[in-house]
């Protein structure tokens, strides 16, 4: 029997990632697209533009907080399995649309539940859990699936819902139903607003004189960074078991904003030195002197998740699951195609 798929949020970095995957797994891949005044699918635009997978690869324009749409599309396409990777996904963005983050970041997913439950329940279906959900408790790191949730922020309170709603369609209706809790991943394919890239472009464009200094929030904040082809893998993976349940996917180590970029500096040759604290904390280059990165409480948060660091016992011992690229080799992977693009 053919393997179909139905992802949502299919132009986005994960989406774009695990549709290679599935692609090169023989499946058929079905993904939902917003419409947009201007394209955004260069993620996927390989994709689109591989002969081999004419016939293979399907874009269908939809909204995930439009159940009329989501009905049709799982009556039309048939799938076996669904991934949920839809979501206004920005943390710090959800403070300022937190309705929209309800609506598509939470209410959406059982939306899709429901639209599986009444066509064919049979359909094995991912969730895009987070490790957001566990926010205030640092104390209890590492987190692992066992660990209590506390979400800091209106999109780690609508992935709460999203979470337990995947939880009970599996309690309450014997629905093959998967909750990945991912920590942070990252690659080059990651949107610009988020902290590792928005570093990463800064130093390529700094190098190359187009970008005077780079501006953070809160330098301290730590998050357990992977690479995010090595995640969708583990995607896949949960459904492919023989039960469904729920993962933490992580690489078990956890370093601190400041640490990222000193890192990506590092790439270009380039030590940071630290001077001052607090929002007065500046990065100077230790051989020039010149001023790289300074603080502005702008990008800091109504609150804050201090500290993300996950243990994958679990996917590791049940799933086969393992990471293979180091946080040394994201970091240099990152800075490296940044370069390329602006130079
Ligand atoms: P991303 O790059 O921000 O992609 C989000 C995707 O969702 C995009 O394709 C976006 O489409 C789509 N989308 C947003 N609102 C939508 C709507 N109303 N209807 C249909 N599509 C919509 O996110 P990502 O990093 O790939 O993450 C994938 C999923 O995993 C998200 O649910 C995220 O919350 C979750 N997650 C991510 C991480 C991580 O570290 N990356 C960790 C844990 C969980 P447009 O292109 O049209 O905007
Ligand atoms: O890169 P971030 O925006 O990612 P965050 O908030 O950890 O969320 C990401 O990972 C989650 C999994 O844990 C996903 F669920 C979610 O969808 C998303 O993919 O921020 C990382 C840290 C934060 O503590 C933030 O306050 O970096 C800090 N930070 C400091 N300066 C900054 C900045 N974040 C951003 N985006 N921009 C800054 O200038």
């Amino acid at each position: 029997m053919k393997n179909v798929a139905l992802i949502t949020g299919v132009t986005g970095q994960d989406g774009s990632y695990l549709s290679e995957l599935l692609l090169s797994k023989g499946y058929e891949v079905h993904g939902l697209i917003r419409r947009h005044s201007t394209i955004c699918t260069e993620r996927i635009e390989h994709i689109m533009n591989n002969l081999d997978y004419k016939d293979r690869f399907f874009l269908h324009y939809g909204d995930v907080t439009d159940s009329c749409n989501l009905s049709n599309l799982i009556y039309e396409i048939h799938p076996n399995e669904v991934y949920n990777l839809a979501a206004q996904s920005h943390v710090g963005v959800s403070f300022e649309v937190p309705e929209y983050t309800a609506e598509a970041t939470g209410v959406s997913t059982i939306k899709l539940l429901e639209a599986i439950r009444q066509t064919n329940p049979a359909i094995k279906f991912y969730q895009a859990s987070t490790s957001e959900l566990f926010g205030g408790i640092p104390e209890t790191a590492p987190q692992s699936e066992t660990t209590p949730f506390y979400p800091k922020s209106p999109y780690g309170a609508a992935k709460l819902y999203s979470y337990w709603v995947t939880v009970n369609y599996r309690e309450a209706y014997n629905m093959f139903t998967c909750n990945g809790i991912l920590f942070n991943h990252e690659s080059p394919r990651r949107g610009s607003e988020f902290v590792t890239r928005k570093i990463t472009i800064a130093v390529a464009k700094i190098m190359a004189g187009k970008q005077d200094k780079l501006s953070l929030g809160n330098l301290n904040a730590k998050r357990d960074w992977g690479y995010a082809g090595d995640y969708v893998e583990g995607m896949w993976l949960m459904l492919q078991q023989d039960n469904p349940g729920d993962y933490v996917l992580a690489t078990n180590e956890t370093h601190t904003v400041r640490e990222f970029v000193e890192a990506a500096f590092n790439e270009v040759d380039v030590n940071i030195e630290w001077r001052g604290s607090g929002i007065d904390e500046k990065g100077y280059c230790s051989k020039t002197g010149k001023l790289l990165v300074d603080v502005n409480p702008k990008y800091f948060r109504p609150a804050e998740v201090d500290l993300l660091l996950g243990n994958p016992a679990k996917a590791e011992s049940q799933l086969g699951w393992k990471r293979k690229v180091s946080f040394r080799e994201l970091v240099s992977m990152m800075v490296k195609s940044d370069i390329n693009m602006f130079f």
